[in-house]
């Protein structure tokens, strides 16, 4: 088989490229490890940067999560019992919208069978030859046959545990790691949600955030140890944990019920340079994992394939490589200042075995600041917005 892009990975990023691909008349083929249901089985990001919003648009796929999506105009932090709220439309003129990955996963695979675009699922041992030479290609089984899709460019869209991040040489690769020390512990559940735009609380308990997915359907997350195990939280034990650590009227406020998923989620930092090798291209998790607490993860994805779609069409249509040239260096640019926000507001919100007494007290600090200057929630309000691409 021929295609001029192969995309490995059938995640959010993957997906977005070959529908925006398709919209230029660039074929590409997906190939997916996994079935579409265990796909959208996942529950993951749910906050939207403009900039994730537009490119779903651009690749006509905007429909449903316009009617669906949420806009939020700002967010609530509380630090002890004490709740403010940073106004992201009047500091930024910029609000994000509130729709469920799962949903423009979805919409994502529907508009790609709508277009009869190629996704191969279910596909086993890939491995990528040849991506310094004029002619690369991929090679992989699907239902035991060994196949090969031969093309211009391959995508690496396949997540953190993927195999193009590792089909860069390791002599080649750099990669920054922070490992922190606890996780999220998330809650799914068919309740209203508490209030009507996201809390984020820090507490002497730990950190916790209350999110939803639509006004009928809820996330909550609580800071848990990174020794723990979904069995050991029952729903009870949850939301009573949950009420300790939100502001009291939130606690108060809060309809509790059966969990619909429950799971817990390591926090790291990580990026792999560079995110180009010959003609791979590494995008999403495949190159870059943030603490979900600045809602970076997907976001951080659509930009990388902001960035190497512009340089496909750029190579397609003017025979002009200089965006591509310029990927990783482009997309690292942005993936860094992601990473320094995620690892700020982590740092801000949560509580670390080892934190000292100081620690605790410039912690107290960095939270008052921002809660009494302006600038510095202006600062905050267009890093959670979304940087300029
Ligand atoms: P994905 O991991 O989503 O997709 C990669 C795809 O490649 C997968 O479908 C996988 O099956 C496939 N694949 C893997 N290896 C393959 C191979 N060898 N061949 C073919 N296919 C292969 N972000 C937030 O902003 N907020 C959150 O609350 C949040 N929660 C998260 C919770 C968890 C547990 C995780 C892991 C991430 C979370 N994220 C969150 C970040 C998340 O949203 C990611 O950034 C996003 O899924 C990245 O999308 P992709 O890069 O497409 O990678
Ligand atoms: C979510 O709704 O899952 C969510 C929202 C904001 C975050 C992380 C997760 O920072």
């Amino acid at each position: 088989m021929r295609t001029q892009v192969c995309i490995i990975g059938g995640g959010p990023s993957g997906l977005l490229l070959a529908q925006l691909l398709q919209k230029k008349g660039i074929e590409a083929v997906v190939l997916e490890a996994k079935t579409r249901a265990y796909v959208l089985g996942r529950i993951r990001a749910g906050v939207l940067e403009s900039g994730f919003a537009d490119l779903m648009r651009q690749a006509g796929v905007g429909a449903r999560m316009d009617a669906g999506g949420i806009a939020h105009k700002g967010a609530v932090i509380s630090s002890g019992n004490t709740p403010f709220r940073i106004d992201f439309q009047g500091l930024t003129s910029t609000s994000v919208l509130i729709y469920g990955q799962t949903e423009l996963t979805r919409d994502l695979y529907d508009a790609r069978a709508q277009s009869g675009g190629e996704i191969v699922f279910n596909v086993e041992n890939v491995e990528i030859n040849d991506p310094t030479s004029d002619a690369p290609f991929v090679t992989y089984r699907a239902d035991g046959t060994a196949q090969r899709i031969d093309c211009d460019f391959i995508a690496g869209c396949d997540g953190f545990h993927g195999v193009s991040r590792h089909s860069i040489p390791a002599g080649i690769r750099t990669e920054y790691e922070k490992i922190y020390p606890f996780g999220w512990l998330g809650v799914l559940s068919e309740t209203p949600p508490v209030h009507h735009e996201l809390i984020y609380a820090d507490s002497a308990r730990g950190f916790a955030l209350c999110s939803m997915r639509s006004d009928h359907l809820s996330r909550y997350y609580i800071q848990c140890p990174l020794s723990d195990h979904v069995e050991d939280w029952s729903d009870a034990a949850f939301w009573a944990e949950l009420k300790r650590r939100i502001p009291e009227g939130a606690a108060d406020r809060l309809i509790t019920g059966t969990s619909i998923e429950k799971s817990i989620a390591p926090l790291r930092s990580f990026v792999s340079e560079p995110m180009r090798w010959g003609r791979l291209f590494l995008c999403g998790d495949a190159a870059h994992i943030v603490p979900p607490t600045g809602a970076k993860g997907l976001n951080t994805a659509a930009s990388d394939i902001h960035y190497l779609f512009h340089g496909l069409v750029q190579h397609y249509q003017d025979r002009d490589d200089s965006g591509l040239e310029r990927y990783s260096e482009k997309a690292l640019a942005r993936v860094w200042k992601a990473e320094r926000f995620s690892w700020w507001m982590t740092n801000l919100l949560h509580r670390f075995p080892d934190q000292s007494a100081f620690d605790l007290k410039i912690q107290a600090a960095d939270v008052a600041f921002l809660r009494e200057n302006q600038s510095a929630q202006r600062v905050f309000a267009e890093n959670y917005v979304g940087l300029p691409y």
